[in-house]
């Protein structure tokens, strides 16, 4: 029955109804983290296989000088991090710093006010002398905010591979939109994965513990408990591929019969085929030259590429010009 006669005033079921009614479907990977999907996310950066933030971590700590030294700009700035979490590599920065008597304000930004509150306050009690101050807003408004309030140059920081969710296109116009906020002299240090092994590549999103597919999986029980769904869990199969000329790993579920799935939120029925894929996400990895490519291409230069031992992960400076 596909009568709507509920209005779908909510985004989570707007954007679940637009994936779910393409020819190709899809969900997208923003909606992963709930609160669990937080809890899951944390275990994914445990494991062996998810070298990423390792790698990051890795280059924090052996290069925290450099990074410091590359990034100050001898008078006060402004710390910004989108997208902040809880923080865990950047207190690596943040201590530093501090002991470096580097004359900065740390503004991290989120669009979960709780991870926000958590973050501020651990960050008191670890570092009373740094000033934090929350921006609870998307990233653009709250770089916009940020500008009115305070003219000192900005650091931002964007962490974790996270631009590995957009597909170039996004990429693209997202460092565009970045660059159009920022003054000259600003700067951008943003953590991107880079090409490597694929094998290695494809473990990390396939682990054998079924972390990973139980990240994905979640989406479903989200979707059963918040939009009012009835997707079965038990037949939905995880399905990760890497393609190594493009260097996108893509997740996708799989339907394991064919059913049919209704949701409330959005007053719709949804049919699937047998062996039908729903992709879920992208996290594209990039070589260096490409990263100097987009950079150029979006109004800044490449000041340094701060790589981990094995060249598997990049903190790239980017300044604007
Ligand atoms: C948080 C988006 C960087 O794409 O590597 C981890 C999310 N998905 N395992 C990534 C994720 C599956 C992660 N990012």
């Amino acid at each position: 029955m596909n009568t709507s006669k509920h209005k779908m005033t909510n985004q989570f079921a707007k954007d679940v109804h637009e994936g779910l009614s393409a020819p190709q479907k899809f969900l997208s990977s923003r909606y992963f983290y709930d609160a669990t999907g937080d809890k899951i996310f944390q275990q994914i950066m445990a494991m062996p296989e998810y070298y990423l933030t390792k790698c990051e971590f890795e280059i924090f700590n052996q290069q925290k000088d450099q990074i410091l030294s590359a990034i100050n700009p001898g008078s006060k700035f402004n710390l910004v991090e989108l997208g902040a979490g809880d923080g865990y590599k950047t207190k690596i920065l943040l201590e530093h710093f501090l002991k470096q008597e580097a004359n900065f304000e740390y503004f991290p930004v989120d669009i979960s006010g709780d991870v926000l509150k958590t973050l501020k306050t651990d960050l008191n009690d670890r570092f009373p002398k740094l000033k934090v101050t929350n921006l609870n807003y998307e990233y653009f408004e709250a770089l916009e905010r940020l500008n009115e309030l305070d003219d000192s140059p900005k650091v931002i920081l964007f962490l974790g591979s996270n631009i590995g969710n957009f597909t170039p296109e996004r990429a693209q116009s997202f460092f565009e939109k970045l660059n159009k906020v920022m003054r000259p002299g600003d700067k951008l240090l943003s953590g991107i994965d880079l090409k490597k092994d694929p094998h290695t590549i494809l473990e990390a999103y396939n682990d054998p513990t079924g972390i990973t597919r139980s990240f994905n999986l979640n989406l479903l029980k989200r979707m059963n408990r918040e939009l009012g769904a009835n997707f079965v869990i038990e037949d939905w199969d995880h399905f990760p591929t890497y393609d190594p000329f493009t260097g996108e790993c893509r997740s996708y579920l799989m339907s394991c019969k064919k059913q049919d799935v209704s949701i409330e939120a959005t007053g719709h029925t949804y049919s699937f085929r047998d062996s039908e894929p729903v992709h879920m996400e992208i996290s594209r990895k990039y070589r260096l030259d490409e990263i100097e490519d987009l950079a150029s291409k979006t109004g800044f230069e490449v000041s340094q590429h701060f790589t981990d031992s094995r060249d598997y992960f990049v903190d790239s400076l980017w300044n604007k010009v």
